[in-house]
């Protein structure tokens, strides 16, 4: 284990005032800093490992809190070492003088950001992907988020990272037990055999690069546009869907001049709505340039609420959106949304009304009427749906750029491996390529890591974790 010199301390709940505030001690100095200002009549918080104590704390004779303490002795500590909690009133001056007597009587600096995490990712306590997760669980901004941190912090990474390494190591015992004794008459797996094995590998990374992509796109960017011609109704559902008055409403055309978005949880899901200024020829430019926002953002969306005013006599279908509706694709989702049933025109009974929409003979619609709210849910359901349906939507595989950077590297290490084998290279060159690889899946779990790099990792976090 490796004993860092300071002994650190920092307040581990949120800054401000609360019920309770609990400062975190971790080091050599921590047992002596809890006998020293967590007081007791009976025994002490230190004879009563892992038990909450109720203390005084207090520095010499001066009173600062009455408290709860416990001890965790190392090894079985969050950070490996000596750590101790303390369970103040949440007050921003009680935390500072605990912090300030810690810190002039026994030397215990204020922790820097993530070095609780960063040491019990150095004295063995969780392998890099674990400690990285902490960071997006506290983060988390959706219950979706949260379970994709929380895979992570049960060691799935790691568990799939082990496997690799291991079919990584037996490939490379394979090539290199076929160098030493290439001139002895052994038989060894086919190079075939081993190609499909390869071959497998790779599909394996895809597969997790896949997964992860959508995944991301789902926790943290999935985009919504609700379009559709002037005064079909595109801000009257943005309010309903958020549940208060975003964007304004009127039954004057082109009210929406420029793109309004707000993000929002939808079930275990985030997502970002977009209301856009609606499409219609128009002689003004600076509704005009509204337009032109609108269409780019309804091309960075991932899924489009076509608004129409079931109200009118026909679809207008503007030119940009006749083009989305060509794409629409398994990427790329239009959901045409009939808005105002409760003023409907006759003609909107009829299936030919739909006929500009319809693709390939199909289309989906739902009914609403955003004054009265009929279909809301109808449709507030199927947009979930439709986020469960993502690859990777209810099954979040959540990696960080670092992770997906490093699978990059194998992938690509492990093609080049491939054509060395087609080419006929030497065993010895391969084997650097299958060390290549092996080197990026021990980056992942931090099995070799660097100074700078860690640096990197933990300086993200906040203080105190
Ligand atoms: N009767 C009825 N009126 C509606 C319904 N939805 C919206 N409206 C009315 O239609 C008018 C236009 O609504 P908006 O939500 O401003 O339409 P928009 O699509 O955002 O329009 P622009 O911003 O001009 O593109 C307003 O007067 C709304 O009150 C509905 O379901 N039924
Ligand atoms: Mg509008």
């Amino acid at each position: 284990m490796i004993q860092e010199r300071d002994t650190i301390a920092a307040l581990s709940t949120a800054p401000g005032r609360g019920a309770i505030a609990v400062v975190r001690i971790s080091g050599l100095a921590t047992a002596e800093a809890v006998r020293r200002f967590c007081i007791t009549k009976g025994p002490s918080a230190i004879e009563r490992p892992r038990v909450m104590t109720r203390v005084d704390v207090r520095s010499d004779d001066v009173f600062i809190d009455d408290g709860l303490a416990v001890y965790f002795p190392g090894p079985h500590s969050y950070t490996g070492e000596d750590c101790a909690e303390i369970f103040l009133h949440g007050s921003p001056l009680i935390v500072r003088r605990l912090l300030t007597e810690l810190s002039e009587k026994l030397g215990i600096r204020p922790a820097l950001a993530g070095e609780f995490t960063r040491r019990a990712f150095q004295n063995g306590r969780m392998d890099l992907t674990t400690a990285e997760s902490v960071r997006r669980i506290i983060d988390a901004r959706s219950q979706y988020e949260l379970q994709g941190a929380q895979r992570l912090y049960s060691g799935e990474l790691k568990r799939s990272i082990a496997r690799f390494r291991s079919a990584l190591m037996n490939l490379k015992a394979e090539t290199e037990a076929e160098v030493d004794f290439s001139d002895e008459d052994l038989t060894f797996e086919s190079k075939d055999a081993r190609r499909r094995r390869v071959h497998d590998l790779l599909q394996q990374i895809d597969d997790i690069l896949a997964r992860s992509g959508a995944a991301q796109r789902v926790s943290e960017g999935f985009r919504i546009a609700l379009i559709g011609a002037t005064n079909a109704g595109k801000s009257s559902l943005l309010n309903r869907l958020l549940g208060w008055d975003r964007s304004i409403v009127s039954d004057v055309h082109g009210t929406t001049r420029d793109y309004v978005s707000e993000d929002v949880e939808l079930g275990e899901f985030r997502v970002r709505f977009i209301d856009t200024a609606g499409l219609r020829l128009t002689e003004d430019s600076i509704e005009r340039e509204g337009i032109r926002r609108s269409i780019e953002e309804m091309k960075r969306s991932q899924l489009i609420l076509h608004l129409i005013d079931g109200s009118r006599e026909s679809i207008e279908i503007n030119e940009a959106l006749e083009y989305e509706l060509s794409q629409s694709s398994e990427s790329k989702k239009i959901i045409h949304v009939l808005n105002k049933v409760d003023i409907l025109h006759e003609r909107a009974q009829s299936d030919t009304y739909f006929d500009g929409i319809r693709r390939n003979g199909t289309f989906e619609l739902i009914r609403i009427s955003c004054k009265t709210g009929e279909g809301v849910d109808v449709l507030h359901r199927r947009i979930v749906s439709h986020l469960e349906e993502e690859p990777g939507g209810l099954d979040p595989f959540l990696l960080e750029e670092r992770h997906r950077h490093h699978f990059q590297a194998m992938r690509e290490a492990l093609q080049r491996l491939l054509s060395l084998w087609s080419d006929g290279a030497p065993d010895e060159i391969c084997a650097l390529e299958i060390d290549t690889a092996l080197q990026n899946a021990a980056d992942i779990t931090g099995e070799i890591t660097t100074e700078d790099i860690l640096g990197r990792i933990f300086s993200v976090f906040c203080v105190g974790k």
